[in-house]
């Protein structure tokens, strides 16, 4: 880069639940190092102020903003809490040295914390948390502390108990350092005293927090088995080396708000957090060319086309070069909503690429074999159309831009209900969509449920002959078949054979008679996709002048129509195969869901890798489905999910196959 030092920056990702404050502790980090303006009664100086962000008043996109502290340059990439944004965490704190967790003091929203948690562990992020909102909180921390042990593989260390002065919290112990800091009442500043009566009531909790660190250090063991007091250096050195080898989570406190604890978190960060190593070899491809670069994020942006934020893992990036295949026409730095053009970053810099062709969010340029963060699954689908077909291009442009974003959404042509599918993540995420599509790139579109795709097989089988024929003068129409229609058992498709004697139909004829039945089954007497049937032709008649390819079509059409609903047809249903996650507290009610749903419960586990998680397998109706994130994730905090995929057509009858069909005639009527 070319401004300030020489050295990589610092990146540090802020994570969190929906609303915890994540922004606002950039904000408040913002001005605490004199980066941005001080804020004005409830104003938000820094905030994502995309149409998508305002109006579902949360974070939609990361921020990213540098800040610089005691001489040290910091970049923050403020991720969205809402727990259907989830990818974007994901994608962000891949390149990312350290994650702060920022969450609420409230034992009962501890446990939305765990699916995040799980995040940072499975890609060994060394991450801290930060307990916020602490000024409007009356938790007892023990509590909190037992919550949050629940969550984390990782053993939580707990660095600071709030002081209490007539039940409003005033400050805290700091147990490293037996030093005791009261909140300023200019909400900015930090007094610290040292106060041997504070530190006496903590002793306990002091004393838990080093025995956590005594089981990755052997001499701070002996110390304690000793009953020696060791230095707060030691176990500042301690904390340091265990945050960096990913052993524990360290746990300060404060409030965003009125800048309590926030000095002390950059401290920690500047002490403590891991240098650039790590993350590089993290990101870093199995081959990799003279520079490569992580792309946490591609955003389109009015004026300026795409952008690539992006972090170089090794060598330099310079404006009018190339990396790999990728060409870097114009690098800027990030703050917030401003770029600043520059020529250079480094190994280390995370930077915007403008008009980076070729590669997107999770991409790696400059390498191949790349780890590139997973894509979740996808839960929850809309159907979408423009209602006029010469937005049909722009719409799939938009799509392409979306996905380039955005890869937790999927598209899906389904050629069965011919509808557009949008696979997402939730509600939320749909809506990010929408706006997106139609404010941003200016797509008038349509968004509804998906049809489901309901087929329809027969239980019975019929010989039926049918003749198609038509003088109209001149040449006629005539072809002539018997055919045997016989269901199949579910699964094994359609089947069409001849046994024609005598060549009473000429064989070029028989694939015109297989191409009509094949018609015919796009939609069969009930309306839907007719499967799991096979058709023999077994006689028939032609005409030298009058018969043709397509007299045989229609003909081998026609048959079909007149024996199929005299077949007995039944209607079929999709039934999916789900494996439902969460904590396990929640397995009760989610038992109860899947019933109601008219689920079928297959088998039961513990989640690999997932300690206090739990998997339950069923089988489920498409149809319950198309909302069942939503209940889901009302019935566990937030923390389930589920995989999903097609496992077979099942019959459907009484009322319910009345609905069905009802709403299909209804829907044919449109
Ligand atoms: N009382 C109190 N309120 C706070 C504190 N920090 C943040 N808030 C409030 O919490 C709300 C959410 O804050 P944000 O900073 O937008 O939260 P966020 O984590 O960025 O939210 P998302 O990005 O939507 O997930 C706002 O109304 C803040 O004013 C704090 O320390 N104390
Ligand atoms: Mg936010």
């Amino acid at each position: 880069m070319t401004s300030g030092t020489q050295t990589s920056p610092r990146v540090v990702a802020l994570v969190g639940p929906y609303s915890s404050g994540k922004t606002t502790l950039l904000e408040n980090i913002l001005f605490m190092t004199n980066t941005t303006r001080r804020r004005t009664n409830g104003e938000r100086v820094f905030a994502d102020d995309s149409i998508e962000a305002k109006m579902l008043s949360m974070g939609v996109d990361i921020n990213v903003a540098e800040a610089e502290y005691l001489g040290d340059r910091y970049i923050f990439v403020d991720c969205p809490g809402s727990i259907e944004l989830l990818q974007e965490m994901r994608n962000a704190v891949h390149a990312v040295d350290v994650a702060v967790v920022v969450a609420e003091p409230e034992p009962d929203k501890i446990q939305a914390l765990s699916p995040l948690l799980h995040e940072l562990e499975a890609d060994d992020i060394p991450h801290l948390l930060f307990i916020n909102k602490i000024d409007h909180s009356n938790v007892h921390i023990r509590d909190l502390a037992a919550a949050l042990d629940e969550v984390s593989a990782l053993p939580c260390v707990l660095r600071h108990v709030p002081i209490r002065d007539e039940g409003q919290i005033s400050g805290f112990v700091d147990l490293a350092s037996r030093r005791a800091y009261r909140y300023g009442t200019d909400g900015s500043r930090e007094i610290t005293k040292t106060a041997d009566s504070f530190v006496e009531q903590v002793k306990d909790d002091r004393f838990e927090m080093m025995e956590r660190l005594a089981d990755f250090h052997d001499d701070l063991m002996e110390e304690l088995l000793d009953d020696i007091d060791p230095s707060s250096e030691e176990i500042f050195h301690d904390l340091a080396t265990d945050l960096r080898a990913g052993n524990i989570m360290p746990v300060l406190m404060g409030s965003a708000l009125n800048s309590y604890g926030i000095r002390r978190l950059m401290k920690a960060l500047r002490h403590e957090m891991p240098d650039f190593g790590m993350a590089a070899e993290r990101m870093m491809p199995t081959k990799a060319g003279d520079a490569a670069a992580y792309i946490l994020k591609t955003k389109y942006v009015p004026h300026m086309g795409k952008l690539s934020f992006a972090r170089v893992i090794k060598g330099g990036l310079s404006d009018g070069t190339s990396v790999g295949d990728a060409r870097i026409s114009g690098l800027f730095s990030i703050n917030g909503p401003e770029l600043k053009k520059c020529t250079k970053a480094q190994a280390g810099d995370l930077v915007a690429i403008a008009r980076l062709e070729g590669a997107g969010t999770g991409d790696t340029i400059g390498g191949t074999g790349a780890p590139r963060p997973e894509r979740l699954p996808a839960v929850y689908a809309q159907s979408i159309e423009v209602p006029d077909r010469k937005d049909e291009a722009k719409l799939s442009e938009a799509l392409t831009k979306l996905l380039e974003e955005d890869p937790s959404f999927e598209v899906e042509h389904r050629e069965d209900t011919g509808q557009l599918l949008l696979w997402g993540q939730g509600e939320i995420h749909m809506r990010t969509a929408r706006s997106r599509l139609t404010d941003k790139y200016g797509v008038n579109v349509r968004f509804s449920f998906p049809r489901i795709p309901y087929k329809e097989t027969i239980r019975k089988a019929r010989i039926q002959h049918s003749r198609y024929k038509k003088q109209s003068g001149g040449h006629g129409q005539f072809g002539d078949v018997v055919i045997e229609v016989k269901p199949r058992e579910l699964g094994q498709g359609f089947e069409f054979e001849e046994k024609i004697h005598g060549g009473s139909i000429p064989k070029q004829y028989i694939t015109s008679v297989e191409a009509g039945v094949k018609d015919y089954l796009k939609q069969g007497p009930l309306g839907f996709p007719v499967v799991d049937v096979s058709v023999t032709l077994k006689d028939g008649q032609a005409h030298s002048v009058d018969s043709s390819d397509m007299a045989f079509k229609m003909a081998g059409r026609m048959a079909m129509a007149d024996a199929l609903p005299g077949c007995e047809p039944v209607l079929l249903e999709p039934i999916e195969h789900v494996r439902v996650m969460a904590p396990s507290p929640h397995m009760a009610k989610i038992n109860a869901m899947i019933t109601t749903r008219r689920g079928q419960i297959m088998g039961f586990d513990a989640r690999t890798g997932w300690p206090g998680w739990d998997v339950i397998d069923a089988q489920m109706p498409a149809s319950e489905m198309q909302d069942l994130i939503i209940e889901l994730r009302s019935v566990t905090q937030g923390t389930g999910t589920f995989e999903h995929r097609f496992d077979h057509l099942n019959e459907v009858a009484g009322r319910l196959k009345d609905d069905v069909l009802s709403g299909r005639v209804a829907e044919r009527r449109h």
